[in-house]
C-alpha cells in the first residue's frame, strides 16, 4: 500500500490524498459503502460500480464467517471473486459486531466466546483466528481484533479494555507474520485506537498504535451513543498523535455532518450503515437536509427526489412515487433510497476533496453543515 498526500488544508486538518492498493487507487476522503454479508444491501454490483462508483467497499468478518463460512469464500477464490467486485474491499475484524450482534458473549484475555445471532451456535474469536479468517476472505485492508467499549463506559473498564486491545494487537501482528497472503495481491493491516471518551486513554492508545508503525490506522469506540462534540474531541486528540503520512480511518461514522466535521480534524476514511439502513427506512440525505419520504407531506409532490443528486434515480423518480412505494411496502422504494443516499455520501466526499484542493474547505464545510442540518 502506498499513501500519497496531495494537499493538506491550511485552515483545518483536512487532507486530500490517494491510497494505492492492488485493486486500484482510492481517492481520499472516502466513504466506504457497507457490504456486510458480501452485498451492499439492495444494490447490484453494476449499479454500485457505474452509478455510485466507490473505490472501496466494506465487508464483515463476523457475518461472512457465519455465512457462507470461510471455506466457501476460499473455494470461490476470495470475496472479490465470490461477489464479483474487482475494486478494493476492507473487512472489519468482528471486534465490533461480536459485541453488537451476538448473544451471551464472554470476553477473556484469550478471545471472545459468542453465540451466533443466526442459529445460537457457539464460536470463539481470537486475534489469531480472526487474522486467519481475514486472510481467507482476502480483503485488501484487514483490521485488528479489538474490543469496542460501550458508552458510557466506566474509566477502569475502558482502561483495562484498551490495554487488552493493545495486547491483542501484538498477537494479531505476530500471527500475521506467520500467515502468508492467500491470493495474488497484498493485504494491508490497520490497528485500532480505543480508549472510550477519556482523553488520557485516547492519547495513550494513539501513542501505542502509532508506535506499531502500521501502514494505516483506525479509530474505534466512537459513534456509540456519545454526543457529537465528545466524538470530535476524541478524534482531535487522536489525529494529533497518529502519523500524518498514513491514512486514518474513523470506524462506523456517521451522518453527513459527522463526516465533514471529522474530515476537518484529519480523518481520511469512513464507513457507516446509515446511508443504506436509513435508506431502507425511507430517509433521504440531501445537501439541503434530510427527507422522510414516508411523510404524508410528499403524497402529491411530483418533484424529483433530489434535483441536485448525481445518481439516475434522483431525477427519474418523484417524491410522491417513492412515498407510494413505501406505503405499499415495495422493494423498489428501498432500492431507490439506498442508491440515492450512497450517491450522496460519495458525492459529498468528492466535493470535500475538491474544496480541500481548492483551499476553501472550511467555509464550504461550514455552509454545508448549516444546510444539511435541516429536516425537509
Ligand atoms: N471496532 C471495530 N469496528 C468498529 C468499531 C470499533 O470500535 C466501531 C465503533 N464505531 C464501528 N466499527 N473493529
Amino acid at each position: 500500500m502506498q499513501f500519497t498526500l496531495k494537499v493538506t488544508d491550511t485552515s483545518s486538518d483536512a487532507r486530500a490524498g490517494t491510497i494505492q492498493l492492488d485493486h486500484g487507487p482510492i481517492e481520499t476522503p472516502i466513504f466506504m459503502p457497507v457490504g456486510t454479508v458480501g452485498t451492499v444491501k439492495g444494490v447490484h454490483q453494476k449499479e454500485l460500480r457505474e452509478e455510485i462508483n466507490p473505490d472501496i467497499i466494506l465487508g464483515n468478518t463476523y457475518h461472512l464467517y457465519l455465512r457462507p463460512q470461510t471455506p466457501i469464500i476460499e473455494k470461490a477464490g476470495g470475496l472479490h471473486k465470490f461477489m464479483n467486485w474487482d475494486r478494493n474491499i476492507l473487512t472489519d475484524s468482528g471486534g465490533y459486531q461480536v459485541y453488537s450482534l451476538s448473544a451471551n458473549r464472554k470476553i477473556k484475555e484469550e478471545g471472545v466466546k459468542f453465540k451466533s445471532h443466526i442459529d445460537g451456535s457457539y464460536h470463539v474469536f481470537t486475534p489469531e483466528n480472526v487474522m486467519e479468517i481475514q486472510r481467507s476472505i482476502g480483503a485488501d485492508i484487514i483490521m485488528a481484533f479489538d474490543e469496542c467499549t460501550p458508552y458510557p463506559c466506566d474509566y477502569n473498564y475502558a482502561k483495562r479494555s484498551m490495554h487488552m486491545t493493545h495486547r491483542w494487537l501484538e498477537r494479531c501482528l505476530t500471527h500475521l507474520k506467520k500467515t502468508p497472503f492467500k491470493y495474488d495481491y497484498e493485504q494491508t493491516f490497520f490497528p485500532i485506537v480505543q480508549g472510550s471518551t477519556y482523553k488520557d486513554l485516547r492519547k495513550q492508545s494513539a501513542e501505542y498504535i502509532a508506535s506499531v508503525g502500521a501502514e494505516g490506522n483506525a479509530i474505534g469506540g466512537l459513534s456509540v451513543g456519545e454526543p457529537a462534540e465528545e466524538m470530535y474531541e476524541m478524534t482531535a486528540v487522536v489525529t494529533e498523535i497518529l502519523p500524518k503520512d498514513k491514512p486514518r480511518y474513523l470506524m462506523g461514522v456517521g451522518t453527513p455532518i459527522n463526516l465533514l466535521e471529522n474530515i476537518a480534524l484529519g480523518i481520511d476514511m469512513f464507513d457507516c450503515v446509515m446511508p443504506t439502513r436509513n435508506g431502507r427506512n425511507g430517509m433521504l440525505f440531501t445537501a439541503h437536509g434530510t427527507i422522510n419520504i414516508k411523510n404524508k407531506k410528499w403524497e402529491a409532490d411530483f418533484s424529483p427526489i433530489d434535483e441536485m443528486g448525481i445518481t439516475w434515480v434522483d431525477t427519474e423518480y418523484s417524491k410522491a412515487y417513492v412515498r407510494h412505494l413505501f406505503t405499499v411496502n415495495e422493494l423498489l422504494g428501498k432500492q431507490i433510497c439506498t442508491i440515492h443516499n450512497l450517491g450522496f455520501y460519495l458525492w459529498l466526499m468528492r466535493e470535500a476533496r475538491k474544496h480541500i484542493i481548492a483551499g476553501d474547505f472550511t467555509s464550504w464545510k461550514n455552509s454545508m453543515v448549516q444546510q444539511m442540518d435541516k429536516r425537509l
